[in-house]
């Protein structure tokens, strides 16, 4: 345990301590997000320790998150619910942008605010208890979360808007198809498949790893001319490192793993 929290735990995994498994631990309100979750979402991100280079998010009991904490949402006034709204960016911000690539293990609701966190991950591994709503639509409030960037981004804006006027929810096989999760795994596995896929995120290049962060979601938001010169220069500090070099040259003298067929 690296980081003492009520409502959050960091736990190192691997033989480096290169995983960090950021549990929200708040099971009898189904890891609703009070300011205190939030926040340590945000220091426990900032925080993770140098071994670190793939992490983890998931939560403990029957569902991921149910969203915000509705039990503090009712004395705001509007300048007081900006000034939340962009905490939650910040905090957020620091999942996506932030050091580690990291993984969602989604199981249960995965609903509001639980989704909007769920879509800062960079990849989201979903068991078939899943499923997944905006209930914003119906409690007469709006997505505050980076929802409406993250979201959209992932199913479309038509999808997000049919959520958020009739309240749809979508099931774990539905979540998967319209590109909700990247993986679909039986009943109560996602954590294990999530720190599968962590342990081999972590043998990567740290600097593709970074680039897959930090200049792939950038380029996609720039002009196509542009986005081609970033993705040169990206392209060509990445093969300029030794590691690099080092990978390539293994693989040219039959060292490293072809690439296999699919199963
Ligand atoms: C909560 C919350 C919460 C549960 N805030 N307390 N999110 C929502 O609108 C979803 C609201 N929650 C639910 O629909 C259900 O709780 C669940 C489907 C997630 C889970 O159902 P269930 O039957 O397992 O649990 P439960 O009995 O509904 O809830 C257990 C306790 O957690 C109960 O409290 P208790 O003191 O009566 O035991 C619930 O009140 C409490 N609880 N969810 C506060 N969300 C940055 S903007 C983001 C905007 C949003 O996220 S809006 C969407 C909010």
């Amino acid at each position: 345990m690296t980081f003492q929290h009520p409502y959050l735990s960091v736990q190192l995994h691997g033989e480096q301590q290169e995983i960090a498994i950021v549990t929200m631990n708040r099971p009898a309100k189904r890891n609703a997000l009070n300011d205190g979750l939030i926040l340590a979402i945000r220091d426990a991100f900032q925080n993770l320790p140098a071994s670190v280079r793939a992490a983890v998010v998931d939560g403990e009991g029957e569902h991921f998150c149910a969203g915000l904490d509705l039990s503090e949402l009712s004395e705001r006034d509007a300048a007081e619910g900006v000034f939340h709204s962009r905490m939650w960016h910040a905090a957020l911000e620091c999942v996506e942008k932030g050091t580690v690539p990291v993984i969602a293990a989604l199981h249960g609701a995965v609903v509001g605010g639980g989704l909007e966190l769920a879509s800062a991950c960079h990849i989201r591994v979903a068991d078939e208890t899943t499923f997944y709503a905006l209930p914003e639509g119906t409690r007469g409030i709006f997505v505050g979360g980076g929802g409406a960037v993250r979201v959209p981004k992932l199913i479309g804006a038509a999808r997000m808007t049919d959520m958020m006027l009739t309240g749809r929810v979508y099931n774990a096989a539905d979540g998967e198809r319209v590109g909700l999760s990247q993986y679909l795994v039986p009943g109560g596995t996602a954590r294990e498949k999530a720190i599968e896929l962590a342990t081999r995120i972590a043998t990567n290049a740290r600097m593709t790893n970074f680039a897959l962060m930090h200049a792939l979601p950038r380029i996609a938001e720039q002009p196509a001319d542009h986005g081609l010169f970033t993705e040169a220069l990206m392209a060509s500090i990445a093969q300029s490192a030794p590691e690099a070099k080092e990978r390539v040259r293994a693989f040219l003298e039959g060292k490293a793993a072809k690439v296999k067929k699919a199963d």
